[in-house]
C-alpha cells in the first residue's frame, strides 16, 4: 500500500476535553508523522470495547512501549496491516489489554502518516470511492444526562438536524444560530440557563416537552431566516435512564416512571407530536425488539443506534436482521480499529442504514472524524455544538468542502 516504514512509535498522557487523561499516539515513518488521540465517552454501551486496560493510560503506554512498539516497527504504513496486528497481539475480543482508546489512536496516528507520506488530505487517503459528499453537521442544542450538571433535563441530548442546504458551511450556521436562538428564547421565557454541557449545549432545569417546544420554535424561526430546513431530534441514551431492577425508566425532572411498553408509546407520541426527524437510543442497549417496534411505527424519522450497536459488526448484522433502526451511530473507539469502523459502516451502508459518524463527550482537539465521514460518504456528522474541541471538527468540513470545491454536494438523508 505504501513504500514507508514505520521508524518509531511513541505514546504520551495528555488530556481530553473534560480534562481527564487519554492517551496520544506519535507513528513515525522516516521522514513523515501522524499523531493522533482518542475521545472518551461518559454515556458508554456496555458493548463497548474497553477503553483502556486495568492500570488506565499508564498500562496503555506501557503496553505500547514495550509490546506494541517492537511489533510494528518496521511495517509499511498499511493501517489495515496495522489494525492485524493490534488484534493479533491484544487477543482478547475487547481490547482489554490494550484498550480501545490506544488501538484507535494506533490505527488513526498510522492512517495519517500515511497520508501525510502521499501529500494527501486524510479523506481521500481513506476513501475507497470518489465521491465527494459532505454530510450534514448533527448538532447538540440542549443537553442533560451524564453530559451535564446541577438542574439540567432528563434526556441526554436535544438536536437539530440540517436536512436540506446547498452547503455544509449554511447547515453548520443554521445549527449555531438555532442554539443562539434557543438561549433567546429561554431568556426571554425567564427559565434559568446553568451553564454548558460536555459538546457545549445549553443546560435548562426544563422538562422534555418544554424542552422540545422551545427547540422546535427556534428551529423554524431559523429555517425561516436562512432557507435551511431544519428537523429536530434527540439522542434519550435511555440505559442512562433505565433502571434493570425495576425495569422501568426513570424519568426525575418529568417526575415519571415509564415501563418498556409504555416507553415505546412515549417515543412514538414525541415522534408525532414533534415531527422529530432523528431518535437516538429511545431505548435501552438490549431491547432490539422495541427498537424493531418503535421502527415500523415511526415513518420519515431516522431511529439510530449508538448503545445498541456499539459499532459492533455483529451488533449491526443482528439489527438490520430485526429491522431495529434505519440509522447507526459510527465511533471508531467503541470497536477499537478504523478497520473495524469501516466495517461496520459498510455493511450498514448495504443495508440502507443511515451512518452518522460521531465524536464523544470528552474529545481531543484532533477534527480526523471529519475526514473519516467524507470518506465513508455517511450522510450525518454528529459533532455537539461549541467548544474549540467542537470547532476545529466542524471548521475542518468547511476546509474540505472548499478542498472539493465544485465536486462537493451535500449527502442525502433520506428524511
Ligand atoms: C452519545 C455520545 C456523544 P458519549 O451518547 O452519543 O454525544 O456521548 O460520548 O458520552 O457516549
Ligand atoms: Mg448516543
Amino acid at each position: 500500500m505504501d513504500n514507508s516504514q514505520i521508524t518509531q512509535v511513541k505514546a504520551r498522557k495528555i488530556f481530553d476535553s473534560r480534562g481527564k487523561e487519554a492517551i496520544e499516539i506519535d507513528v513515525i515513518a522516516s521522514h513523515v508523522l501522524g499523531r493522533s488521540s482518542s475521545p472518551s465517552g461518559a454515556s458508554t454501551g456496555r458493548w463497548e470495547v474497553r477503553s483502556y486496560p486495568n492500570g488506565g493510560v499508564k498500562e496503555a503506554i506501557r503496553f505500547v512501549e514495550d509490546v506494541v512498539s517492537p511489533k510494528i516497527v518496521g511495517i509499511e504504513l498499511d493501517v489495515k496491516q496495522i489494525d492485524l496486528v493490534l488484534h493479533e497481539i491484544d487477543k482478547s475480543t475487547d481490547f482489554s489489554r490494550l484498550g480501545g482508546n490506544t488501538a484507535y489512536a494506533i490505527s488513526l496516528a498510522t492512517a495519517i502518516a500515511g497520508a501525510n507520506s502521499r501529500g494527501v488530505p486524510l479523506f481521500s487517503y481513506l476513501s475507497e470511492s470518489n465521491q465527494s459528499e459532505v454530510p450534514y453537521p448533527l448538532g447538540n442544542v440542549i443537553g442533560g444526562g451524564m453530559h451535564a450538571r446541577g438542574g439540567k433535563t432528563d434526556i441526554q441530548e436535544f438536536l437539530v438536524l440540517p436536512t436540506k442546504s446547498e452547503t455544509f458551511v449554511s447547515a453548520a450556521e443554521a445549527n449555531m444560530g438555532v442554539h443562539r436562538k434557543v438561549a433567546n428564547l429561554l431568556e426571554k421565557k425567564g427559565v434559568d440557563v446553568s451553564g454548558r454541557g460536555d459538546e457545549g449545549a445549553w443546560v435548562v432545569p426544563l422538562e422534555t416537552e418544554q424542552a422540545l417546544e422551545i427547540l422546535s420554535e427556534a428551529c423554524s424561526r431559523v429555517s425561516d431566516e436562512t432557507g435551511v430546513k431544519l428537523r429536530i431530534g434527540l439522542d434519550m441514551a435511555a440505559s442512562t435512564i433505565w433502571d434493570e431492577q425495576e425495569k422501568v425508566y426513570i424519568y426525575q425532572r418529568d417526575k415519571r416512571k415509564i415501563h418498556e411498553d409504555g416507553q415505546i408509546d412515549f417515543v412514538i407520541e414525541l415522534a408525532n407530536k414533534f415531527h422529530l426527524g432523528y431518535i437516538e437510543d429511545p431505548v435501552h442497549e438490549e431491547s432490539f425488539e422495541a427498537f424493531s417496534e418503535i421502527t415500523a411505527k415511526t415513518s420519515n424519522t431516522l431511529i439510530c443506534g449508538d448503545d445498541l450497536f456499539t459499532t459492533n459488526v455483529e451488533r449491526i448484522k443482528r439489527g438490520i436482521a430485526e429491522k431495529a433502526g434505519n440509522a447507526v451511530i459510527i465511533k471508531p473507539n467503541q470497536i477499537g480499529t478504523l478497520t473495524d469502523a469501516t466495517q461496520t459502516a459498510k455493511i450498514s451502508k448495504q443495508a440502507n442504514y443511515i451512518s452518522v459518524v460521531s465524536h464523544r463527550s470528552g474529545e481531543s482537539c484532533g477534527s480526523e472524524i471529519s475526514h473519516l465521514a467524507v470518506a465513508l460518504t455517511a450522510p450525518i456528522i454528529k459533532l455537539g455544538i461549541l467548544g474549540g474541541e467542537r470547532m476545529a471538527k466542524i471548521n475542518e468540513l468547511i476546509r474540505i468542502e472548499e478542498i472539493l470545491g465544485e465536486e462537493a454536494k451535500m449527502a442525502k438523508i433520506g428524511i
